[in-house]
């Protein structure tokens, strides 16, 4: 036995180098909490990004990307599991910690570090900033356990995870009701969370430049989540006049029965001195502003991971992609907030970059989900994907961008609200106060700004989508212990 195994030795160290698989590649995964289209490489002419512009000419920029629910922690659950949601826990910020238990491997970072991956969540992935779940999201049960080789959030003047996430200038907590939605500060971009974050990525990419395995680096940025706080360097980047306002009919209360919600994380976790920006068209400016330059700040500080990455990796060898977890509507509906299935909320970007990419700068308008991104990465890392996945392998958009969708894009929210969204139409099916069914159809088309419901008029096309979305059964109701009581579901979502 002991010759045998010497002999085996012997066989292995006399392997040829050049016989070696060759090594999978990286995969720098950059989270944006809360950022809708606008970046000026996505066509919104008053954004200012040149990093993500910059990045995108160098990308796929899918333009049609959807989530697969409005609130962080679910979007971010159906990106991990690579899973439509399939429990009432899916569609809350809660579904990783809760069901986690049951998905085995077959989540993103654990399948990677199976298959030789090392992985590591920087920042915002999961709902909880590094990871944790209980007070102050500093310690406590794993969010999700047994898929991270480290899981953590930069050593920062606001100290606690659930501080960080919600952080004002030089440490300052939120106090929920008490703050304001929007600061500028005039100081250096260290005075925010996310240039700590850059600074921490940046470090850790070096340290991985060195790593004998491939490595999965996710890092997750706050901004533009709320409060719409940067430094007044980049709010003054945005002259208030040049940003756009909606026309009246794209920014009023839907008259048909509708999902519509009171903007309840926006008015209800700040302080807004009685102000009301779909009264104030002064104050509605002011905060489309502070999200346009909280979008510039992260701008810039992804600008500093990514200068990194090109200088420990020239050859641009590792693939990257930019993510969002949900869009935001800044007074679209009548509604300053996410937490809904209208289009600005479940529409949010993708990008990716992959060595050898076709065409790299086009846009695929492609119909794509959160739950494509798993596939996808696993096919281009020569990974098997595991099975159940929802999710189909953008590979073909990335080779020729003017690939059609595969499928429609479904989206999922509470009290059993879905969606369907094909090329032209979205339904959103949910039941009004006596539980009889309501609908929505907006024909993008004619009508992006979702201002007259067509679902009285198209019965054809109410008809086909409709039998689309009873493909997939229905979420079931919330268990009695998880539903609480009468509170307006969006209301109590951070
Ligand atoms: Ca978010």
């Amino acid at each position: 036995m002991k010759i045998f195994l010497s002999l085996l030795g012997l066989a292995l160290l006399s392997v040829p180098a050049h016989a070696a698989a060759p090594r999978r590649p990286n995969i720098l995964f950059i989270a944006v909490d809360d950022l809708r289209n606008d970046l000026g490489a996505m066509g919104a002419a008053h954004a200012r990004t040149p990093q993500l512009d910059a990045f995108a000419a160098s990308a796929r920029i899918f333009t049609h990307h959807y989530v697969q629910a409005p609130t962080c922690g679910a979007s971010r659950c159906a990106l991990l599991r690579g899973r439509y949601p399939t429990e009432a826990a899916h569609v809350g910020n809660g579904g990783i910690a809760s069901t986690h238990a049951s998905w085995g491997d077959a989540n993103l970072p654990a399948w990677f570090q199976r298959h030789g991956y090392r992985t590591y969540a920087l920042g915002k992935i999961t709902h909880h900033p590094g990871g944790r779940t209980g007070r102050l999201w500093a310690d406590g049960p794993e969010e999700l356990p047994g898929s991270w080789t480290r899981s953590w959030i930069p050593a920062t003047p606001w100290r606690e995870a659930e501080n960080i996430m919600h952080g004002y200038a030089n440490g300052r907590p939120r106090s929920p009701g008490k703050t304001p939605p929007l600061e500028a500060f005039a100081g250096p971009d260290s005075a925010y969370p996310d240039a700590w974050v850059a600074d921490e990525a940046v470090r850790q990419l070096r340290e991985l430049a060195a790593a004998a395995e491939p490595w999965f680096f996710a890092v997750g940025f706050f901004k533009p989540h709320l409060p719409f706080a940067a430094p007044k360097s980049y709010f003054d980047l945005h002259d208030p006049e040049r940003i756009p306002a909606l026309p009246s009919a794209a920014a009023a209360k839907p008259e048909w029965p509708s999902t519509w919600h009171p903007s309840g994380e926006f008015r209800r976790n700040y302080a807004h001195a009685g102000r009301d920006p779909d009264a104030d068209p002064a104050y509605a400016r002011e905060v489309r502003r502070a999200y346009a330059a909280s979008v510039s700040y992260v701008d810039a500080q992804i600008g500093r991971v990514l200068d990194a990455l090109r200088a420990l990796d020239p050859a641009g060898q590792t693939i990257v992609v930019l993510w969002s977890d949900h869009g935001f509507l800044l007074g679209e509906h009548a509604i300053w907030g996410k937490h809904c299935l209208y289009e600005n909320s479940l529409r949010s970007p993708l990008l990716i970059r992959a060595p050898g990419l076709a065409q790299p700068g086009a846009a695929s308008a492609a119909l794509v989900e959160t739950v494509d991104v798993f596939p996808t990465l696993t096919d281009l890392c020569g990974l098997p994907a595991p099975a159940g996945l929802d999710g189909r392998s953008l590979r073909p958009q990335l080779d020729r961008p003017a690939t059609p969708a595969a499928k429609p894009a479904r989206g999922f929210w509470t009290e059993g609200q879905r969606t369907i969204r094909s090329e032209h139409w979205r339904l959103i099916a949910s039941r009004s106060a006596d539980g009889s069914p309501q609908f929505e159809l907006f024909d993008y088309a004619t009508d992006p700004l979702e201002t007259r419901n067509h679902a009285a008029t198209q019965p054809e096309i109410l008809r086909d989508l409709r039998a689309q979305l009873a493909l997939r059964p229905e979420l079931p109701a919330p268990s009695a212990k998880s539903s609480g009581k009468k509170k307006t579901p969006e209301s109590r979502q951070p």
